[in-house]
């Protein structure tokens, strides 16, 4: 398998002023890219490279021995899907079919909300704030450093990276302002609401 860093899907200075062009460009050009150049030197020449990189990640999960493998691999994964969770313009409610669900798994937006706030301001150091489909109920989990929701067998729906790296120039040690910048202003919703209608 050789995984291609993806372009962002929007331009350096799209998400500008709540997330920086300097910003976007250290975090897809170097931290984003360094994950995927790793975990291709580490799949390389091995039976793991043709291999899609959810079934990588899945397989090296809990395993001592790939620990760097899974790091950089679910890193590769979870920066692309942290890049489509954000758009230029976005923030504000859902809508639809996604929005029902919301209201009808958390019985309003607000509480989704304030469980998604929570998650991304208590992960200890760094790690990620998730809505996932779990056995068919939304659910808003947190988890630390490369983890993500498809080892535990959770359909995820959004994102947010809540690594220092991920706001510290644009908002310093302010991770809270961050959080509600997130939702306000750059949450893709459209995202969130063609990750459930795949399921
Ligand atoms: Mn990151």
């Amino acid at each position: 398998m050789v995984y291609a860093l993806p372009d962002l899907p929007y331009d350096y200075n799209a998400l500008d002023p709540h997330i920086s062009a300097r910003t976007l460009e250290f975090h897809h050009d170097k931290h984003h890219a360094a994950y995927v150049t790793k975990c291709n030197e580490m799949t390389q020449d091995t039976p793991m490279a043709d291999m899609a990189i959810a079934e990588i990640i899945k397989s090296a999960y809990g395993d001592s021995a790939k620990a760097g493998l899974f790091n950089n691999a679910a890193q590769a994964w979870n920066h692309t899907f942290y890049w489509n969770s954000m758009k230029p313009g976005g923030g504000g409610l859902p809508s639809g079919a996604l929005a029902a669900k919301i209201n009808t798994d958390f019985g309003n937006y607000d509480n989704f909300k304030a469980a998604f706030k929570e998650a991304g301001a208590t992960q200890f150091g760094s790690g990620w704030a998730w809505l996932v489909l779990d056995n068919g109920t939304l659910k808003v989990t947190k988890t630390p450093n490369a983890e993500n929701p498809l080892v535990h067998g959770q359909t995820p729906l959004l994102t947010m990276d809540v690594w220092e790296h991920a706001y510290y120039l644009d908002f310093q040690n302010k991770r809270p302002d961050y959080i509600d910048t997130f939702l306000s202003s750059l949450v893709n919703w459209d995202f969130a609401a063609q990750q459930l209608s795949a399921t």
